[in-house]
């Protein structure tokens, strides 16, 4: 029997805005747990829940000072324990976000760091070094953090003299553990250990490419160190800071570990923003970890031909290492792909749009957003989705500076707008407060106003609606087990068709027309389809399922 991950659909929960109870403007535990029976019907496999552990927010949870337990923010214990066999019940599966690169800075080993001073065995469990410079007065190394500004911060010694230095690839206030430190490699055995004996199925891993640095933190390449992470890494050039050999070790620990409960099989996904593809798939090795997202197909432009390739090049690659692909089109760090997809094919993104920025087509946008999906569905291995994407939500485009809270736009002093635009409270009732996500009408982040047409009610039930088509596949997917099919090349089609046949239990053909010319279909029954059919073909910029002859 197939693994029950190999090709499950998992939705992406991000807690602070998926369902407040409580009236405070944040989302909470019994928030989601109240609205389980939405994503059972949604169709989806499992849900991931972004970080809910005690936390002073610096990363919106990110920065964990507590591995064990819930923020009172968003609940307790119990209400996670509630939670998990909630879903059980429905038959959904639970991942939690494992943060392993860094702790916050309000965790109480860095805090036993702080205190205990230079050379003690409690800063040796994270980065801290001398300066250079004849003071110290210089960051150890050139490294950058992803968030902007330098990647090192020096804190004063006991006697309040400026002191050591440590690392942190993120923010300030998110230090990197040193995963050659023993005692940091067992505690997260125990932390695994902590959460799936509470019955959960499996973790994301976050910045799974990161845990072990070059030997020695070497500068990295001057011309290379200012570009931002995702650049840095695809620009081909070897980074001290990721995908170093040593991480492999560490994975092949926790999979022992995680294979020792084996019912049902739990799951481990990384977040590897790895290239190129022969290293990316060094993580999927079988004693490694299960799943890592294709993060190369979210950064395909909407173009026929990269996108036909890049579908063949994962499916080809995860093969070879005896697995199948993980897709994914939106998370919590990018711009949601409704948005992306409503600008030029090729145009390069800014991380985050202002007011001032560009606008995007959004017509154009949910168009090709809701093929690419129909694209996505269809496709062998598994998929993740991103909180309101099956409502066809935008990003934020206008949002005001001074609500922004991620902590990319505040470390590039204003510079990048970062990512709060794609974290904005989910719409539930079109004519509620709020849009129903907070009975009392508060929104940690402020909704725009074309989030109520999109509102989960005006949807359900709507034939056409994005809701409905996300629907629709996900029940044909698991109809047709296409999650677990072979996927072969559709002769016939021009170059401006993507044109795959998927035989899962029966052969489905998926096109996906980028062309202005409209497309014939193959004869068979019309699964579904993205968009109105134009005299019964194909139009531009939308996809279909057809259920062919054998
Ligand atoms: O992201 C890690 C990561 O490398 C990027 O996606 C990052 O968000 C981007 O480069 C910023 O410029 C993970 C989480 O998904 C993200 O939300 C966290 O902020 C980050 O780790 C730190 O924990």
């Amino acid at each position: 029997m197939t693994a029950w991950w190999r090709d499950s659909v998992v939705y992406q929960v991000y807690p602070r805005s998926f369902a407040d109870s409580t009236g405070d403007g944040v989302g909470d535990l019994p928030g989601i747990t109240a609205h389980l029976p939405y994503l059972r019907d949604l169709g989806v496999d499992a849900l991931w829940l972004s970080p809910t552990y005690p936390s002073p927010m610096a990363d919106a949870g990110y920065d964990v000072a507590n591995y064990r337990d819930v923020a009172a923010l968003f609940g307790t214990l119990t209400d996670m324990d509630d939670l998990l066999a909630r879903a059980h019940e429905l038959g959904l599966k639970v991942l939690l976000d494992l943060v392993p690169n860094h702790t916050s800075d309000e965790h109480a080993w860095f805090q036993a760091a702080l205190a205990a001073g230079p050379d003690s065995p409690e800063r040796a469990r994270y980065l801290f070094r001398t300066g250079r410079g004849e003071h110290g007065e210089l960051p150890p190394n050139n490294w950058h953090s992803a968030f902007g500004g330098p990647a090192w911060t020096r804190v004063p010694d006991g006697d309040g003299h400026p002191g050591q230095w440590y690392l942190h690839l993120f923010d300030a206030r998110q230090p990197d553990l040193n995963w050659e430190n023993p005692q940091v490699r067992e505690e997260f055995h125990a932390v695994l250990r902590f959460w799936l004996d509470r019955g959960v199925d499996g973790f994301r891993v976050d910045v799974a490419h990161g845990l072990v640095k070059a030997d020695g933190l070497p500068d990295d390449d001057p011309a290379l160190v200012a570009l931002p992470s995702t650049e840095r890494h695809e620009c081909g050039v070897p980074a001290p800071m990721w995908d170093q050999d040593g991480v492999h070790e560490i994975y092949r620990g926790w999979r022992t570990v995680v294979d020792e409960y084996d019912s049902p099989e739990r799951v481990l996904c990384a977040e590897a923003w790895v290239w190129p593809l022969e290293r990316f798939l060094r993580y999927l090795r079988p004693d490694e970890l299960h799943q890592a997202f294709a993060f190369e197909f979210l950064r395909t432009p909407w173009q026929a031909g990269p996108l036909r390739a890049e579908v063949l090049r994962l499916l080809a690659g995860t093969a070879a290492v005896g697995t199948a692909p993980t897709w994914v089109l939106s998370n919590h760090d990018v711009v949601r792909h409704a948005t992306r997809l409503g600008y030029p094919a090729g145009t390069v993104l800014p991380h985050g749009i202002r007011a001032q920025d560009e606008q995007p087509d959004a017509a154009l946008g949910l168009r090709r957003a809701r093929a690419a999906t129909t694209l996505m569905l269809a496709l062998p291995g598994s998929a993740y989705l991103y909180q309101g994407e099956e409502l066809g939500l935008a990003e934020h485009t206008t949002m005001p500076d001074e609500v922004r809270a991620d902590p990319t736009f505040h470390r590039t002093g204003g510079q990048v707008a970062g990512r709060d635009g794609c974290r904005v409270p989910m719409p539930w009732r079109a004519d509620a407060p709020a849009y129903g996500f907070s009975p009392t009408g508060r929104s940690w982040l402020p909704q725009p106003p074309t989030y109520r047409e999109l509102a989960a009610d005006r949807q359900a039930g709507v034939a056409g609606s994005t809701l409905e088509l996300y629907r629709t596949l996900l029940a044909g997917r698991r109809r047709h087990a296409l999650g677990t099919g072979t996927l072969t090349e559709l002769p016939g089609y021009g170059p401006d068709v993507v044109a795959f046949r998927v035989a899962g239990s029966a052969p489905v053909a998926v096109l996906v027309n980028l062309g202005a010319e409209p497309v014939e279909l193959p004869a068979g029954e019309l699964l579904a389809g993205s968009g109105e059919l134009v005299e019964g073909r194909l139009g531009q910029d939308c996809a279909a399922w057809v259920l062919v002859e054998g």
